[in-house]
């Protein structure tokens, strides 16, 4: 089968970036990174998937339920808005998760597009066999979505350094990348896209 790439991108929000909600450390550094990855895209005519999380006022992840995080990425508001310098534009097809209140939806695979098509319908309708991913964070949303990926069958490449983690445990990240290439994940070093033609 030919390889047919999309690029996923994890949840390069506001919220998740330098003075947002739920911080990640240098988070914002991944945006030149994608967005270098974005124009590839474009120029190769891979589908753009950008993930979002997009959670009701009182999701059970947050502290006030019990759960494990500050509240953040709350629909409309403005922490759960991309990141304002994400290359976002009309042809990138953005995939809302989080959303039920009762569940914690950590992978972009949860994620459906505003017409309800779920990522992975999405994408084998565009014949995708593979994804590079990257976004935010390395230890949450992005494991889990690589993780998803490979189990449905996708090849992943992981762009290392588009990634950043929250590393609530020092080296949580470094032990998600380390789940991830376990279950098959490729990394990608480089900083802006290899030319494999
Ligand atoms: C995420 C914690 C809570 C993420 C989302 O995008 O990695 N992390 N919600
Ligand atoms: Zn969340």
């Amino acid at each position: 089968m030919p390889e047919m790439s999309a690029l996923v991108v994890v949840d390069v929000q506001r919220d998740f970036c330098p003075g947002g909600a739920l911080a990640v450390s240098r988070g914002d550094a991944v945006v030149p990174i994608i967005n270098a990855w974005i124009q590839r895209a474009w120029g190769e005519e891979w589908p753009v998937a950008v993930s979002r999380d997009w959670h009701p006022a009182q999701h059970c992840s947050f502290r006030s339920r019990g759960g494990p995080w500050p509240p953040h990425c709350v629909a409309e508001t403005p922490g759960a808005q991309f990141h304002p310098e994400l290359l976002v534009r009309a042809s990138v097809r953005v995939f809302s998760k989080g959303s039920d209140p009762d569940r914690e939806a950590y992978s972009a695979f949860d994620g459906v597009s505003e017409v309800g098509q779920p990522l992975a319908l999405w994408l084998r309708a565009r014949g995708v066999n593979h994804l590079y991913v990257g976004g935010l964070a390395t230890d949450y949303c992005v494991k889990a979505t690589v993780l998803d990926a490979l189990a449905i069958g996708f090849g992943v490449s992981v762009l290392r350094r588009g990634i950043r983690g929250v590393n609530v445990h020092p080296g949580d990240a470094e032990a998600a990348l380390k789940a991830m290439r376990a279950r098959g994940a490729r990394l990608i070093d480089g900083l802006t896209p290899p030319r494999e033609r």
